[in-house]
């Protein structure tokens, strides 16, 4: 959009007598931040209101992506940047005597999810709003976001994250589109007297699902998309016909019906199976089906046709109810047969699975399933029964075959099994994690729809994560290669030619140095220590989990903390190793890990001996907001999880954007980054896919050999025992007993000594300042293809079959 800095002041000020009676000069910094939202939100109606219409009207084929997590971040800065006016409202704010970082910095990010798997969704949301699809986010509208992590004494406390406190600028509420999902009660097929089954459900508890529609604005282009987000309400007194008791039976249920949308789930990669998340499934689900029904029907078309006009996206297995749900409505509800139906909804559904670990696969007991989704639960029994009559006509006389890919077997509803069967496509995150289902976890069912499998390597936005981020570098980028890589990450390629430029070298370097400079004033403000912007920042980033083995970067350090002490002709280039990460409330290892970092930062920041060659941070509370401070001004990009456990990872390419190098195993998207940028600019170290499946095969490692024979280990090891890192009783013993007495499941030791070598050519690589921004600038220039843009196009034309409307 186009406004004038004149315009912009003569609106600001008269939203801020509306919203406050107040003048701009005496406006808190609060009023300036909601003057500011609601104002753009303004600024952003009309363009959203006419990509609606326009969708309606010209019937284009719509994207709903169905997510149970969708981490957005802080709306305001990419609003701004969008719509293409942050520089004209900078400026205007600038002459009224505001500033609008600060104003920035008053909105709450609202943590709608755990990770990768949420964080990915939101890039696909800004990306497909930028690339002109229309795409729709279907998701759900916590009211306590992920928890705020406090670190106390080294240890991690969970506050809840209240965002919804103040007002939400962003969100409208559209009571006029709710809708009723239904839970509990008993279902079962009725034989009519014209010998057909009708499907009946009986006392069930019903639940208003109310959406708040957030706008997503696409760059600088007229697409406006929109993230519908259910909030679960009791329904009205009034439009009950049941009358009063009924009226009571809901009222006693207020508490238990709001608690649907009331907490986001804190586990990532990790199933829990209880009641509560599954009622969250279907709320959104449900919701979202309805709804998208609604529409169809209501722009007279008709619902035969149905997956021509719509694509539902499973973001892994959570919104899987989605398949049973769409044949629910089209029979149930628009008396359409089972075979039809079922031809509608395969074509209309598509799913990306997002992990191997066997503990985040989905499966229900049956018992509880059929407690709380009784006709769902009738419909998934006879999509299995179907299935089963495949699978028979293929394996014959191979009943355990059978069991082992039936839908409900043992006694549990397999959800993953349901949208392999019951979707067009399925597809994993990056090449390896793709070859690996197909060749391992998903192998019988590769075997069976092998036309169904394919790739999507993830992506991310360079939007949040370069120009916003680092706007520094983004003005390089411009002066040297002009802008058109804004609009076509691609185009960062064209940076490759000044990877020997002195001068370009020189501001890359410069640029870092900025960003590491305001890192190290975060550091000193939040944790009161002093690190040194000319030490290498060394920057572990992601959620705590032992497949991802913060712990051996911290087994790293201790080693490195040995060698200072112990030898005196030591030398390093002097580093800071900065680590940010929750864990799950519940995962108490996880937990330890981190308490045992702190008390390894505790006792290395403060040792004189150790000459300020090693720091080490713990951040607090790492989101979205924390890494846009963080990647920046990072220089060493840790991606070291276990070959074959981390899907594909996202940091990993938002780190690399930002002229980071990666020190890596091949696992995930590492592979990818390293065909990219090429060997001499990245550093790999750690088993090969092959080693690791050798393992897993056939046994053989025993890690207590290792702590036996290499004594660099047997010290690190040590010393989390004896006593010698202070603080950590507890769990040090537990930490080495995973390692040693439990064989170390995520081979830390097997890669311990390859680690330490590929640590000492981070060391060596950093001494020559001129190969380093070489590889910095390779880096950057390489990390165009990792641009969500890209990714969400293959998604459209190989997945969900629509066209891209305008750009
Ligand atoms: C995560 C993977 C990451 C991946 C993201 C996004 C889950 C279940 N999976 O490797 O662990 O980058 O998904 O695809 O959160």
């Amino acid at each position: 959009m186009i406004i004038t800095k004149e315009q912009f002041k003569k609106d600001f000020e008269k939203k801020m007598l509306k919203l406050y009676a107040q003048e701009v000069e005496n406006a808190t910094i609060q009023m300036q931040y909601f003057t500011l939202g609601y104002l753009i939100k303004e600024y952003i109606s009309e363009g959203w209101a006419k990509t609606t219409t326009r969708y309606t009207k010209y019937g284009e084929k719509q994207v709903y992506y169905f997510s149970i997590e969708f981490l957005l971040g802080r709306l305001l800065a990419s609003n701004l940047l969008n719509l293409g006016i942050r520089n004209t409202v900078q400026e205007a704010l600038n002459e009224m005597g505001l500033n609008l970082k600060s104003i920035e910095d008053v909105e709450v990010d609202p943590g709608l999810g755990n990770g990768g798997l949420g964080r990915l969704a939101a890039c696909f949301m800004d990306s497909m709003a930028s690339s002109g699809i229309p795409g729709n986010g279907n998701g759900i509208r916590y009211k306590y976001g992920l928890f705020q992590q406090k670190i106390v004494d080294g240890y991690q406390v969970e506050l809840p994250e209240n965002w919804l406190r103040d007002d939400n600028v962003w969100e409208i509420r559209k009571s006029d589109k709710a809708v009723k999902v239904r839970f509990y009660g008993d279902a079962w097929m009725k034989p009519t007297d014209d010998g057909k089954l009708v499907p009946i459900h009986t006392d069930y508890q019903e639940v208003l699902a109310v959406p708040y529609d957030t706008a997503l604005v696409g760059y600088e282009n007229k697409t406006v998309n929109t993230l519908r987000l259910w909030n679960a309400e009791v329904p009205n007194y009034a439009d009950e016909s049941k009358g009063e008791l009924n009226f009571h039976k809901v009222l006693l249920n207020k508490r238990e019906i709001e608690s649907i949308s009331e907490v986001l789930y804190p586990d990532d990669s990790n199933h829990e199976g209880r009641v509560l998340r599954l009622k969250q499934e279907y709320f959104f689900v449900s919701a979202g089906l309805q709804s998208i029904v609604t529409q169809h029907k209501e722009a007279g078309r008709p619902l035969a046709e149905l997956h021509n006009y719509v694509a539902v996206h499973i973001n892994d297995t959570h919104p899987a109810v989605a398949i049973p749900e769409l044949m629910r409505i089209l029979m149930d509800e628009e008396g359409m047969e089972w075979n039809e139906a079922w031809h509608v909804t395969q074509n209309t559904m598509s799913y990306t699975n997002h992990t191997i670990m066997s503990e985040a696969l989905e499966k229900w007991p049956v018992e509880l399933f059929k407690d709380l989704l009784p006709r769902i639960y009738l419909i998934i029994e006879e999509i299995d029964r179907r299935f089963r009559e495949i699978l028979t006509a293929k394996f014959g006389e191979q009943q355990d075959q059978v069991e082992k890919m039936a839908i409900i077997s043992g006694g549990f509803v397999k959800m993953a099994h349901l949208c392999i069967h019951g979707t067009h496509s399925i597809n994993g995150v990056a090449k390896l994690h793709t070859e690996l289902l197909k060749s391992q976890e998903l192998k019988d069912f590769y075997m069976l729809y092998p036309y169904k499998f394919n790739n999507k390597t993830n992506g991310i936005t360079h939007r949040r994560w370069l120009m916003l981020a680092n706007p520094e570098l983004s003005t390089l980028l411009d002066d040297t290669i002009g802008t058109s890589w804004r609009r076509n990450p691609q185009d960062l390629k064209l940076f490759k030619k000044y990877k020997r430029d002195p001068e370009a070298q020189r501001k890359v370097e410069t640029i870092k140095q900025h960003n590491k400079e305001k890192l190290a004033e975060y550091i000193k403000e939040k944790n009161d220590i002093i690190v040194d912007p000319n030490s290498i920042f060394d920057v572990h980033v992601k959620r705590l989990h032992a497949y991802k083995r913060q712990l051996l970067n911290a087994l790293h350090i201790l080693h490195q903390y040995h060698e200072i002490l112990e030898n005196p002709n030591f030398d390093m280039v002097p580093r800071t190793y900065i680590f940010a990460a929750k864990a799950a409330p519940g995962y108490y290892y996880a937990k330890e890990v981190i308490k045992f970092i702190n008390a390894l930062a505790q006792q290395i920041n403060n040792d004189p001996r150790v000459k300020g060659l090693i720091k080490v941070v713990f951040l607090e509370n790492y989101g979205v907001t924390l890494a846009e401070k963080i990647i920046p001004a990072s220089e060493v990009s840790e991606q070291i999880s276990t070959t074959t456990k981390e899907a594909s990872g996202t940091s990993n390419m938002k780190f690399m954007m930002n002229g980071a190098i990666t020190l890596a195993t091949l696992d995930g998207a590492n592979v990818e980054i390293l065909e990219e940028v090429g060997d001499p600019n990245i550093v790999i170290f750690g088993m090969t896919e092959k080693e690791i499946l050798s393992y897993y095969r056939n046994g053989g490692y025993r890690s207590r050999e290792i702590y036996e024979s290499d004594i660099r280990v047997k010290r690190v090891l040590d010393s989390l025992v004896n006593g010698y890192i202070k603080g950590i009783p507890v769990e040090g013993v537990d930490i080495f007993k995973s390692l040693i007495d439990y064989n170390d499941e995520f081979f830390v030791l097997k890669d311990f000594d390859s680690y330490v070598d590929a640590q000492k050519k981070i060391d060596s690589l950093y001494q020559d300042r001129f190969t380093w921004n070489k590889m910095s600038i390779e880096n950057i220039s390489s990390s165009g293809v990792f641009s969500a843009d890209v990714t969400v196009m293959q998604y459209a034309s190989g997945i969900w079959d629509t066209r891209i409307i305008e750009r």
